[in-house]
């Protein structure tokens, strides 16, 4: 980034007390006001709502379209690395770098509190820029920036956006089509997610030597006309697995599914 520039941003209300205490009642009853009531310190008004406003240096990165931060901010790119998320624990983030070393990093405490809708700022499949923590051991570091976001998959939690993944082209939604039973619905509910966060599907049926594949040409065909491509898969006895495989090939891939049809056996 060339020059600095400094830009207002709206930050997330003070991680303080709670404004009330929520247990008046019990205090009540256990103080009975027999001789002089409870402390009356407590604040009842709060600034609510409002929001607080901060001076920070980056750029307006909000296209309204993909979750994530409203501002870019700068980074020193000479102590700054890129690296990718692998997973996130907690507060905890796993980063590759381009060396394929592995840091621990915790997040940079200005990107937890910029307003935002989503439920943790990092996730998995970020491609971020951190600081590395020098001679330590084992690798640890700081995120400073998270870049822009690409295909995502998302889910909503209570008016929040819950990021499962970042910056995938393609999302292989994984069902068995017996034990566990073939759920469309599962289907159908990872489809909206991947068409909302703008992630091809790719439909996989896995487990098909335990029925009669004609069974299945009607949901195959029902996906087909949508433009789905639908891939019926065995693991166990590698029907379709190497078409499964060309279809992930050259591809960021995430595979979603139930817990049992047989994504780790793929
Ligand atoms: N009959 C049959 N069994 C399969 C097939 N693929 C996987 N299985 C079995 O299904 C079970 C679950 O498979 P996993 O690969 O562990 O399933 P998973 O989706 O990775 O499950 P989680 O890791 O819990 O999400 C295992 O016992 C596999 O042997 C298949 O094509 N046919
Ligand atoms: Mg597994």
């Amino acid at each position: 980034m060339a020059k600095k520039k400094k830009i207002r941003t709206d930050f997330r209300k003070n991680r303080g007390d709670r404004p009330r205490s929520s247990d008046w009642t019990r205090r009540y009853k256990d103080h009975g006001f027999e001789d002089e009531s409870p402390p009356q310190v407590e604040r009842i008004s709060g600034k609510g709502e409002l929001v607080r406003r901060r001076t920070v240096c980056g750029e307006q990165s909000d296209d309204g379209e993909t979750p994530g931060l409203s501002v870019h901010l700068d980074v020193d790119e000479t102590v700054c690395r890129p690296g990718r998320v692998l997973s996130v624990l907690g507060l905890l983030s796993m980063v590759e770098d381009s060396s394929g070393n592995v840091y621990r990093c915790a997040t940079r405490r200005l990107l937890k509190t910029i307003s935002t809708d989503q439920r943790h700022v990092v996730a998995a499949g970020d491609r971020v820029y951190f600081r590395p923590v020098d001679d330590s051991e084992p690798k640890e570091g700081m995120i400073e920036r998270i870049e822009p976001r690409y295909g995502c998959v998302c889910r909503a939690v209570r008016r929040r956006q819950h990021i499962i993944v970042a910056n995938v082209d393609q999302i292989a939604i994984v069902s068995s089509a017996a034990e566990p039973r073939f759920k469309p619905n599962l289907i159908d509910r990872l489809l909206l997610a991947a068409e909302k966060g703008g992630v091809r599907p790719l439909i996989c049926i896995n487990k098909i030597d335990l029925v009669d594949p004609a069974v299945l040409q009607p949901t195959v065909g029902v996906y087909g006309r949508m433009g789905y491509r639908v891939l019926l898969l065995s693991a166990k006895t590698g029907f379709g697995v190497e078409r499964f495989r060309q279809a992930l090939q050259g591809r960021e891939n995430v595979i979603a599914g139930q817990s049992g049809v047989g994504k780790s056996s793929l």
